[in-house]
Formats: structure tokens, sequence, C-alpha cells
């Protein structure tokens, strides 16, 4: 299966055409697919359609399957796929993050086990709002000087799921806070697959720079996110129904943007490991 790809963003974000997800798709063209996802690190495929079976079966094949802490949020019959949602149902949401904006973030940085990639798929977006921006973390390190790059890469940040809990106002039950403990990662991230480092910031999720007054490590962190997140980084991505966007949370950072809350927006969403995580440590 053939398949052409689209820059979408500088330097970064491509759009994938000619290939029907929910498909046999044969090992030649996966891996030429999961290459150029990599590489671009977010990948758009537009006019899909997916069931969680469809969505499971593909997103499988780059790695085990993720489940979110948050089991409120799974899709009733598939923990492994998480529903992105302002709707409710008897009152409750059926899934997670509402309808505000998102503090820029890496996905689940506040675990040792990282997701590598995440799939989000759309299946009901409203007229307008609720854009997703995506910001290219190895530009951003590469554009620093070298003084600067030699002294970020000896610094750890710490993260803690508490940080997202408290800004978003959704309680942590005591077995879920239990099963996430607070976790250390290095801020320059080398990618496992490609010959590149990047940034690795996650703002929503982020305690502090490991052994720094907490003066300085706040104005760092605030200078860092402020430097990654230039128009010149980012790549903003305007959804319709049947998008699915792939991208790799190696060397990203992402934002929402809100929408009107009486609108409908409903996303399923997947994510994958990366087979051996070692930045992960006890913090
Ligand atoms: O709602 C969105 O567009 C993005 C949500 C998000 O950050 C995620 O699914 O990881
Ligand atoms: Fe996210």
């Amino acid at each position: 299966m053939a398949f052409t790809t689209k820059q979408l963003g500088d330097g970064f974000a491509a759009e994938i055409q000619g290939v029907d997800l929910a498909a046999d798709i044969d090992e030649a063209t996966f891996t030429a697919l999961r290459r150029t996802w990599m590489e671009n690190k977010v990948a758009v495929l537009r006019g899909q359609k997916l069931d969680d079976g469809a969505m499971m079966r593909f997103s499988r094949r780059f790695g085990e399957l993720f489940v979110h802490v948050r089991k409120q949020f799974h899709s009733p019959e598939h923990p492994e796929v998480l529903l992105i949602s302002n709707l409710e149902q008897d009152g409750r949401p059926i899934g997670a993050l509402g309808h505000e904006g998102l503090a820029w973030h890496s996905d689940q940085a506040y675990t040792a086990k990282r997701v590598f990639g995440t799939l989000l798929y759309a299946v009901e977006i409203p007229e307008a709002g609720g854009n997703t921006l995506f910001a290219d973390l190895a530009q951003a390190y590469t554009a620093l000087p070298a003084a600067r790059r030699a002294e970020l890469s000896t610094l750890e940040t710490i993260y803690s799921i508490e940080v997202t809990t408290k800004t978003e106002g959704l309680p942590l039950p005591n077995e879920q806070r239990q099963a996430t403990p607070d976790v250390v990662h290095s801020l320059v991230r080398r990618h496992p697959h490609l010959a590149r480092e990047g940034l690795y910031l996650s703002p929503a999720h982020t305690l502090a720079i490991r052994g720094m007054a907490r003066a300085e490590s706040d104005a760092l962190l605030s200078e860092l996110a402020a430097w990654a997140s230039q128009d010149r980084f980012i790549y903003e991505h305007e959804w319709a129904e049947g998008d699915v966007i792939i991208w790799d949370n190696t060397h990203l950072m992402h934002t929402r943007r809100p929408f009107n809350p009486t609108a409908r927006r409903l996303l399923r969403r997947t994510g994958w490991y990366y087979a051996d995580d070692a930045g992960e440590r006890a913090a």
C-alpha cells in the first residue's frame, strides 16, 4: 500500500494520505508509516472510520497499550480506549478533559512508564474552538545556544499527578493516587529510535527541577515553556470529524483551546508504551 505525505507544520507535522487505518496494513507499509510518524512527530490522517476494535488493532502494532488511571472515562467495553469529551450521561461526564483550554503537557509525564504515542480519533467536533496545538521540543532545543543546551542536559524534573488534579479541580481517589507516585525524568531527552535530542517538558504535570531552589526552578521552567511555545515551533490543528492524529510524546508538548460548553465534542483515544523507557525513576 503506497501512501503520500504532505508537510503541515514548519519542519514537523505531516499529513499521510492514502491509508485506511481500519484495513489490513501490510508490514512494509506499517514500518514506513511508523517511521514517517516518528520523523514528523505528528501524523494526521483524514476521513477515517474506526471502531474500538480497529483502533486497538492498529495501535497495538506500535507497542503495548496504555490504560488510563481514571477508569470512569474508559470506553465501556475497552479500558484501552479513553474518551475525551465534554458530554454527559445521567449528569456525569462520559469523558476526560471537559471543554476548557488545557495547559501544555506531554501525555502521562507524571508516570514512570510514559506514553510513547497517542492516537486521537475525532467522532464529534464543534463548529468552532477546540483546536489542538503541538509544540516541537526538538526544534526548540536545537535552537538554543550550545552552552545553554549543555547546562540543561544535566537537569532532571519532578512530575506529579497532583499538579494536574489541582488545576482540573478533579479529585483523585486514594487508590488512583497511590497507583501514581511522583517521578523524575531528564529535562533533555534522546529519542529511543532516532538520533535526535529534545527538551522534555510537561508544564501541566511539573512540580520542580530536582535539587534547585524553588524560585530558580519556577523561573527556569517558565522560561523554557515560553521559549518552546513560540509560534515558530507550533502546529495548530483544526479538527474535522474522521480526523486521526497520532503524536509522538518524546519531543512534543500539546495543548487544546477551549470550546463552547454547549457544543458536542467527542474523541476516542489510545496510547502505547515505549518498549523500554530508560528515563523512569522514582522521585
Ligand atoms: O482534546 C484535545 O484536543 C486534546 C486532548 C489531549 O490532550 C489528549 O487526548 O491527550
Ligand atoms: Fe494530552
